[in-house]
């Protein structure tokens, strides 16, 4: 008997081949002796997505019928990364497509490339937020991942003399392929206008917004299925427009220009993505996202939840909403009002269902990371939730009041309004006080938050709080970007790691193997080989990655993250050799990227900083190629995934106590890169797991730092004590590396010798010492190649999928639901 494969569902290759060319001719109107690349990669991801559409359907059919629990992440960022390998893994359909495009005459990895990534986030937050996605599928967890639909992503860098310049990210110009929008779930937000007061049919006091906008939210979907399962999750973002019967009838009649122009206003809310990751002047356009995507979210929420229930009373036993970081936390007042205002409850069960409805994740231990809002902005946009935000707080000072009757200096440090001066709303207490659990994001994060910046808190209710430390999932960040390594794990110990991390572990006795160690060698030699040719095509810089050791740092550009402590020891390094052209270095190839947010003036100086000195380092002849430094530009999700398999030596060097967690520091290690780093954010957990030996640790302790700076720390000590350091700095501040402006550096220089907030030079001399003891050991192959071995053998506990059970577990109560799929 014959099997004929339906043409959206078939994964054999022939049907495939028959799919692909039917989407490139009714989908793109095209065939193939005219389709442009662009053409075919679209072809292609039709073909897939009719293949997820399926799963997806039945999982929210399955979600439907079976009055699940679900978790409903609240993030304003999501860096979720190309979409179309991420798919033909989980649906395990590689080989078939593969081989299916090549009958095709065309090259599966050239048509992965061709696809723009969606770059809705900064940094760490919004690709945590993707690890979650996929886990939270992969474990049949029933999600919804709620947030912006960008128009205009992150910005992509350029290089120009040195110098970054951003472009806009134009991410639809070619259409997304895998989003659907869903116009019929649209919802309307208000902003602006008053409140006020009335008595409602049964005489009760009510209060009532009357907003001056109204502005529509359109939800975009995009499923997010899980590896080698049926379940397919969604991502729902929400684009903002306008209202034309709002427009055109009660405020512009007649006015046809002005209503179009109101229209062009009311969009620019979703317009473009807000590129810092440091602190922010209270824009109100940001304020007008945070509470748009918000409010849209608990809508749908609250309509998904009636269409089962004739009430909302038991809402928090059948959601579980995330706060990832402060940035949704107004949603805590928006629930609230919604509840009272619009589906009639009194405060104390509203409040209940709220705090049972909610929970906060803090990312950042910077004290001016943390969101505040200036009181007239925020009474002016959202006049309402002010009121309400006020009597939280006046019920919330009551409680204080009671449990510190005789310490009034209590109720300014607990306020949700910081009242020392201009007034401001401060978004991690409402987030605090209005979540039943309150989690830091490493183990050292959730201790630093428990005794600092949330130590109040802690002592009032140390029953909230609890660390959940960050993941990442294999899937992407091994199987996808690192097909020599998984190749030469899975031909030792089989593939269940891949869904169980923790079998990694089976890989340990097979370091003490020579020749498991020699494969090993030479698989990192062909990563890195792959990494130098991209280089030298992007950059047009020779490195070698036979002899060189490829010591990379990426991520954000930031002064506490310290690359500029990465460049004083490869100033250091290159001293060495130019009083020595013929000592026997260990030859090293250092790699940066990352993004500098485009008002920070210091990072930018930083990047110009790495090419100035790439500049004279790479063309000195003395150096004789044994150093080499690359800026690769326009580091994003795409461009990372090639490095972090190629590193042999990964930088994690922020100030003891800045960096939250940190999940670079996880990707480098898993692909068996070693680490030199302080002992901050998850950096303690690695080490832990991996062994002190199989780790470089360097520099201050947390505790250390503090004390140091207490005493008065004077970075002119170091400065002056120390020759080599002393030499280092004194070539920036000469213009040595800018000849042509002498003065460049001046600001970098003054603010390392008269401030030094982050103690790079307090730091320097130690993280001199132990590159120095990195060289030796690298010069020891074979000891290395074993390291190596163990690192990634050991990483098991930061799967993202370990994570997520963790959540699911003390903070969702949440359970898997399996999907079967339906014929
Ligand atoms: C308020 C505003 C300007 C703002 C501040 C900070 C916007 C965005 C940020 C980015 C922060 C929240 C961030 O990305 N933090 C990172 O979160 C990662 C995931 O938990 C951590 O690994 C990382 O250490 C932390 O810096």
């Amino acid at each position: 008997q014959i099997q004929i494969e339906d043409d959206r569902t078939g994964v054999d290759v022939e049907t495939l081949k028959r799919a692909f060319s039917d989407n490139l001719f009714y989908i793109l109107g095209k065939f193939s002796e005219i389709a442009t690349k662009n053409d075919f990669y679209m072809a292609l991801a039709y073909t897939i997505r009719d293949r997820l559409l399926r799963r997806w359907l039945s999982s929210q059919q399955t979600y439907l019928k079976q009055d699940v629990k679900i978790v409903c992440y609240f993030s304003a960022e999501y860096l979720v990364g190309p979409h179309l390998g991420k798919n033909l893994i989980n649906l395990d359909i590689v080989d078939q497509v593969r081989q299916a495009v090549e009958e095709c005459g065309l090259n599966l990895d050239d048509l992965i490339e061709q696809e723009e990534e969606p770059g809705l986030g900064n940094g760490g937050l919004g690709r945590l937020a993707a690890c979650y996605m996929d886990s939270l599928a992969t474990l049949d967890i029933p999600a919804i991942g709620y947030g912006i639909r960008y128009e205009f992503g992150i910005f992509d860098q350029e290089i120009c003399e040195g110098w970054q310049v951003e472009i806009t990210d134009k991410w639809l110009r070619y259409g997304n392929p895998w989003e659907i929008p869903r116009t019929e779930a649209t919802v309307e937000i208000g902003l602006g206008g008053y409140t006020e007061y009335y008595y409602d049919e049964n005489n009760r006091y009510r209060v009532r917004w009357i907003p001056d906008r109204i502005i529509k939210g359109v939800p975009y979907d995009t499923p997010i299925l899980g590896y080698k399962t049926n379940t397919a999750n969604t991502l729902r973002l929400w684009k903002a427009e306008a209202p034309e019967s709002f427009n055109f009838q009660a405020f512009n009649v007649g006015d046809y220009y002005g209503a179009v122009n109101q229209k062009t206003y009311s969009e620019n809310i979703t317009k473009v993505l807000y590129p810092n990751d440091e602190p922010m002047q209270g824009k109100q356009l940001r304020l007008e996202q945070q509470f748009f995507f918000v409010s849209c979210s608990l809508q749908d929420m609250i309509r998904i939840h009636l269409l089962q229930e004739n009430s909302l009373d038991n809402f928090g036993e059948k959601f579980a909403a995330q706060l990832n970081d402060t940035h949704p936390s107004v949603g805590v007042a928006e629930l609230m009002r919604l509840l009272i205002d619009v589906h009639d409850y009194e405060w104390e069960p509203a409040w209940e269902i709220t705090q049972k409805t909610f929970a906060y994740t803090n990312h950042t231990l910077l004290p001016e990371a943390l969101e505040k809002w200036s009181l007239s902005l925020f009474g002016s946009l959202l006049p309402r939730h002010l009121e309400i935000i006020y009597e939280i707080n006046r019920r919330f000072l009551d409680e204080i009041r009671t449990r510190y009757p005789n310490d009034p200096g209590k109720l300014s440090d607990f306020s949700l309004i910081d009242d020392r001066g201009e007034k401001y709303v401060r978004m991690a207490h409402l987030a605090c006080v209005g979540s039943h659990a309150i989690n830091g994001v490493a183990q050292l994060h959730t201790e630093l938050l428990q005794k600092n910046i949330l130590r109040g808190f802690y002592e009032l209710w140390p029953q909230k709080f609890s660390a959940k430390t960050n993941g990442i999932t294999p899937r992407r960040w091994m199987i996808l970007s690192n097909p020599e390594l998984t190749e030469l794990i899975t031909s030792k110990i089989g593939d269940r790691w891949m869904t169980h991390l923790d079998e990694l572990r089976k890989l340990e006795p097979f370091a003490d193997h020579p020749s498991f160690r020699e494969a090993w060698r030479k698989m990192k030699q062909q990563v890195k080989s792959r990494l130098a040719d991209r280089i030298e095509k992007r950059c047009g810089i020779t490195v070698d990655p036979n002899n060189s050791m490829f010591d990379i740092q990426v991520k954000r550009i930031h002064e506490y993250k310290r690359q500029h402590l990465n460049v004083l020891h490869i100033i250091t390094l290159y001293n060495r050799i130019k009083n020595n052209p013929n000592l026997d270095v260990v030859p090293r190839t250092f790699i940066f990227g990352g993004k500098a947010a485009p008002s920070y003036f210091m990072a930018k100086l930083i990047i110009k900083l790495i090419n100035s000195v790439g500049e004279v380092v790479n063309n000195d002849s003395d150096v004789r190629g044994r150093l080499k430094v690359v800026f690769i530009p326009d580091y994003n999700v795409t461009n990372s995934q090639p490095v972090y398999p190629a590193a042999d030596l990964s930088e994690q060097i922020s100030t003891a106590g800045k960096e939250a967690s940190g999940t670079g520091n996880m990707k480098f290690s898993l692909n068996g890169s070693l680490t030199i780093g302080t002992l901050d954010g998850a950096n303690v957990e690695i080490r832990q797991e991996v062994g002190e030996d199989n780790f470089f640790l360097f520099g201050l302790k947390t505790d250390e730092v503090s004390q140091m700076k207490s005493e008065g720390y004077n970075p002119w000590e170091f400065y002056s004590s120390n020759p080599a350091l002393r030499e280092v700095i004194d070539q920036i501040s000469s213009g040595y590396f800018s000849p042509e402006d002498s003065n460049l550096f001046k600001p970098l220089v003054d603010s390392l010798l008269y401030h030094d907030e982050y103690m790079l030079l307090a730091d320097y001399q130690s993280y001199i010492d132990c590159q120095d003891r990195v060289s030796e050991a690298y010069r020891d192959w074979d000891n290395w190649t074993r390291m190596s071995i163990l690192n990634t053998a050991r990483m098991g506990k930061f799967s993202s999928d370990r994570a997520i059970r963790e959540y699911c577990q003390d903070i969702w109560n949440v359970q898997a639901v399996p999907v079967k799929l339906e014929d």
